[in-house]
């Protein structure tokens, strides 16, 4: 009778609120050692039936990829701190631990569905735009905003970026992913969640405008540049989905399907505004698609044959390229755009994370550098010759770059191994690293975004104990810190809408 009051009572709420909500509490254990079983009896109340998520994620195969079985052993166990995940240890044993880890990795036995009358169900629209107020409420500058995704409890707090004054923090969906995308004035922002969830939240008036479930596992989502349309990538089911930007109702589902009839996932998807267009990579067959929004779209793809399967991807400042992570050159391939042509591949050591490379000036050439997850150097590409220019050792693998065009340093972290303290900075000119910073010693210090004029940055300090640190670029002298748990990506909405040099797209 509680759990049906429970659920009767969280229907009338808007679904973010639900990962708030204390459902996942452990029932009786029956001595059962049939997984699918114990699923139904402990887990599904939270993450849904055929493990599509519900309160709590999803536990299928793909969306469990970044979790060891042993760490997901550990979470079934004790509970996941900060979260709704109540610790099983003392109602299951070891066996019924294994039984169950095993299988929330195999693939269900019928193979996940998403249909329109499901991603229709799932979306809910939390305020009406049209009765809210279109200038900014909040007496900050609207442009200077910061965006920041506190990872560690699955929230989002939303910063004065001239006084570093917090004006809003919420709830997101559980494990927001990639960059939070903007609407072209800047009031609209739109988060993507691993398990597929969209929403779109109202910067000027500070409240949740929609959500809707736009697939099972998603990768990424971008915005038209004349703010019509969000299109989302998925893996799960592999497809691209055109939302409406204004209330993210559904507009079409276009299945990743190569010419040779292969239901590929997406492996990212970016606006090109000089283009009017998306384009989109694709992990598991030989094309990238560019998606025109121009007038009245069709959203029908123009494929463009590649010579490998690429992963994430980053253009040229003209946007007439794109330099994509390919598997088989083992490092980077660039493609033309405009002819359609994949004009060369760029042998790279180890894997470089194209997608958080950064681009600037020198001596009169753009050079691209980027940071690799697997080995502790930064490339440095010559864009016009698409020749490597320098490998600037560091202190282990690195996840994110980011600069400013008025600062003269590119900020890097060292997000993996015994370092994982550090940041470097590179002088953009000389190619050394001129400075290497620990700003909270022992924790990992990752990602880096500037304001607006480029006189501060805020840099996360991704630990349960973490900290946004908000530095003077010139002094480098820390000037606040703001206590969070794990802050992962933070977003500058004038840097974002003006796709400026040294942030991310
Ligand atoms: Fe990310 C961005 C892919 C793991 C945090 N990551 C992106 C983007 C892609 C990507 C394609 C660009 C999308 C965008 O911004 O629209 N990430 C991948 C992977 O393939 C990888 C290696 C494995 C995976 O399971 O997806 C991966 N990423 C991670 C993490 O483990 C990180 C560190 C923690 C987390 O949140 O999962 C992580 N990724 C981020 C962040 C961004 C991101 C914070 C946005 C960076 C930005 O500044 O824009």
């Amino acid at each position: 009778m509680r759990l049906i009051m429970t659920l009767l009572a969280i229907a009338a709420l808007p679904a973010a609120t639900f990962v708030a909500l204390d459902l996942c509490i452990p029932k009786a254990a029956a001595a059962t050692s049939d997984a699918d079983a114990l699923y139904r009896q402990h887990c599904l109340a939270c993450h849904g039936e055929n493990r599509l998520g519900g309160a709590g994620p999803a536990l299928l195969p793909e969306s469990l990829g970044r979790l060891k079985p042993a760490e997901a052993k550990k979470v079934i166990r004790d509970g996941r701190p900060a979260s709704q995940m109540a610790a099983y240890g003392h109602l299951l044993d070891d066996g019924q631990i294994q039984a169950l880890t095993d299988y929330l990795y195999t693939p269900p036995a019928v193979a996940p569905q998403w249909t329109d009358a499901d991603l229709r169900a799932s979306h809910r629209l939390l305020a009406d735009v049209r009765k809210l107020p279109d200038t900014p409420q909040h007496g900050a500058d609207p442009l200077n905003l910061f965006v920041v995704v506190e990872a560690g409890n699955h929230q989002v707090r939303i910063l004065d970026g001239d006084r570093f004054e917090e004006l809003a923090k919420f709830q997101s969906h559980f494990a927001l992913h990639g960059g939070p995308k903007f609407s072209p004035d800047g009031r609209f922002v739109y988060f993507a969640s691993r398990d597929g969830w969209i929403s779109v939240y109202d910067l000027h008036n500070l409240t949740m405008i929609a959500e809707v479930r736009a697939g099972l596992n998603t990768r990424n989502l971008a915005v038209s540049n004349d703010g019509r349309w969000a299109l989302v990538g998925n893996y799960l089911p592999g497809e691209l989905v055109v939302l409406d930007a204004r209330d993210l109702s559904l507009v079409k589902r276009i299945p990743a399907k190569g010419l040779d009839g292969t239901i590929s996932r997406v492996s990212a998807v970016y606006t090109a505004p000089p283009r009017d267009s998306f384009v989109v990579a694709l992990k598991d067959v030989q094309e990238v698609w560019e998606l025109s929004y121009a007038g009245t779209p069709t959203f029908e793809p123009r494929r463009i044959p590649a010579a490998d399967f690429l992963d994430d991807f980053s253009f040229t400042p003209d946007y007439r390229q794109l330099l994509a992570t390919s598997r088989k050159a083992k490092g980077g391939q660039v493609i033309d755009l405009d002819s359609g042509k994949a004009l060369t591949d760029i042998p790279l050591p180890g894997m470089p994370h194209l997608g958080s490379g950064i681009y600037w000036q020198r001596d009169g050439q753009w050079v691209f550098a980027t940071p690799n997850v697997s080995q502790g150097l930064i490339s440095v590409l010559d864009m016009q010759s698409w020749k490597l220019i320098e490998e600037i050792p560091t202190e282990g693998p690195g996840f994110f770059m980011r600069s400013h065009a008025d600062s003269k340093y590119a900020w890097t972290d060292v997000f993996f191994g015994p370092n994982n303290d550090a940041i470097h900075l590179i002088d953009k000119q000389s190619l050394k690293v001129a400075h290497t910073l620990r700003p909270m010693p022992g924790k990992n210090a990752a990602h880096v975004e500037f304001t607006r004029d480029g006189k501060h940055l805020l840099l996360s300090v991704w630990d349960t104990d973490g900290a946004l640190l908000v530095i003077e670029s010139d002094t480098l002298k820390e000037i606040k810190r703001i206590p969070m748990n794990k802050p992962s990506g933070k977003y500058n909405v004038g840097n974002k809408i003006g796709f400026v040099e040294g942030t991310s797209h």
